[in-house]
C-alpha cells in the first residue's frame, strides 16, 4: 500500500505540517509546500531553534543554516551562516533555481540573498539579547520556549573572554592552538534543539527534502552544522526516499545520517530500521551525542530513531489521517 502524498517533519512543528499539507492539497507543488511548511517555522520562530531571534553566536548574533534537495535530480540549494535575512528557507531555494551551485555561505550568501530581493533585517530580538547577556554573566536564564527549566550546561557559560588571536600562524605551535581552541564556547542548546527537517512526497513520488535552522546556541561565529549540508540534515532520492536530521550537528554530520538512511531505503529496508542503521554509528562513536532523524520511502511509510532525549516527535500529514498526527518515538 501507497500512503502518498505525504509530509512529515521532525518535532511537533504541526503549524509548519498543515501549511505544507494545505499547500500540498491545493495543488502546489512538493517543492513549494516545503517551502511554505519551513517558512512557517521561520516565522513563528518555532521553538527558538528555527528562525530569527534566538541562539545567538559568541559574538551576540543569529545566523541561519538551510537546504533544499530534489529527490528527481539530486540538485540542492543551501546556505550557511545566512546573516541578516529570516528567510532562510527561501534564499536555499534561490540558490537551486538561479545559480550552478550548491552551497553559499555567510556574508556572500547574504549578499546574494539581497540580489534576489530577501529583506535585509536585524535578526535579533530581545529573548537573543537576553540569551546573550545572560551567556556571558554566566548566568542561566528560562530560554525561550518558557515551560523549558535552562539547563546548566548549556543556557548558561561556561563563558570567558576570548583569548587573544594568535600573532602568526605557526605550524609547531600546538600550544599555542590548544590555548585557541574555544571549545566550551560552542555548547548546544540542550534544551532547545529542534530544527525542522521535511520531507514532502507528491502523490507521482516526487520526493523534497529540506532543513531550516539557527543552529548551535553561543556558536563560534561561522560555525556550520549539519542542517545545511546534503546527507548530513537531509537528502532526498526519488528512489529512496526522504530523512532529515535534528540535534547535535557537530558530532551527527560527520557520519551524513540522512544519505546513510536514504541508501538504506533504496535497498529495501524500512524506515524505521534504516533510521536505526543510520544512527549506529554515531551512537557507537558518541554515545553522549543527542540526536534524532526521520526518514520516509516512496510509498510513505514513515520510521525514526533517536538518542540521547527522553523521547522525539515528528509530524506527520497524509491522506491516512484526517488531521496533522504526532509521532512520539521514545530513545
Ligand atoms: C545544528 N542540527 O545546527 C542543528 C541543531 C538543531 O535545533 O537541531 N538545533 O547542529
Amino acid at each position: 500500500s501507497s500512503f502518498l502524498p505525504i509530509v512529515v517533519n521532525t518535532w511537533p512543528f504541526t503549524s509548519a505540517t498543515k501549511a505544507a499539507w494545505d499547500a500540498l492539497s491545493r495543488g502546489i507543488s512538493a517543492e513549494e509546500s516545503l517551502v511554505i511548511g519551513c517558512t512557517t517555522c521561520e516565522v513563528l520562530q518555532c521553538d527558538g531553534s528555527v528562525g530569527y531571534g534566538s541562539n545567538p553566536d559568541e559574538r551576540g548574533e543569529t545566523t541561519l543554516d538551510a537546504m533544499i534537495m530534489d529527490g528527481s535530480t539530486y540538485a540542492v540549494g543551501a546556505v550557511a551562516d545566512l546573516r541578516r535575512v529570516k528567510n532562510a528557507i527561501g534564499v536555499a531555494q534561490a540558490v537551486l533555481h538561479y545559480t550552478d551551485h550548491t552551497l553559499l555561505v555567510g556574508e556572500s550568501a547574504t549578499s546574494f540573498a539581497l540580489e534576489m530581493g530577501f529583506k535585509e533585517e536585524s535578526l535579533a530580538t530581545n529573548n537573543s539579547i537576553n540569551m546573550f547577556k545572560s551567556w556571558q554573566q554566566n548566568k542561566c536564564q528560562p530560554n525561550f520556549r518558557q515551560n523549558v527549566q535552562p539547563d546548566p550546561k548549556s543556557s548558561c557559560g561556561p563563558y570567558s573572554p576570548l583569548p587573544p588571536p594568535p600573532s602568526k600562524f605557526q605550524r609547531s605551535g600546538s600550544d599555542h592552538l590548544k590555548l585557541y581552541t574555544r571549545k566550551s564556547h560552542s555548547e548546544i542548546n540542550r534544551n532547545n534543539h529542534d530544527t525542522i527537517g521535511m520531507i514532502v512526497i507528491d502523490a507521482s513520488g516526487h520526493v523534497w527534502a529540506g532543513t531550516s535552522t539557527n543552529g548551535a546556541n553561543h556558536k563560534v561565529p561561522g560555525r556550520v552544522g549539519d542542517s545545511p549540508v546534503m546527507g548530513a540534515g537531509a537528502y532526498a532520492s526519488n528512489t529512496g526516499g526522504g530523512a532529515a536530521a535534528t540535534g547535535d550537528g557537530d558530532i551527527m554530520m560527520r557520519f551524513l545520517p540522512s544519505l546513510r538512511a536514504v541508501i538504506e531505503m533504496e535497498r529495501g529496508v524500512s524506515p524505521d530500521i534504516a533510521a536505526q542503521i543510520a544512527m549506529a554509528p554515531i551512537i557507537q562513536h558518541y554515545p553522549q551525542f543527542s540526536g534524532a532523524l526521520v526518514a520516509v520511502n516512496i510509498t510513505g511509510h514513515q520510521g525514526a530513531s533517536c538518542h540521547g532525549f527522553s523521547s522525539f516527535a515528528y509530524s506527520l500529514a497524509s491522506t491516512q489521517y484526517t488531521t496533522v498526527k504526532v509521532i512520539n518515538v521514545p530513545c
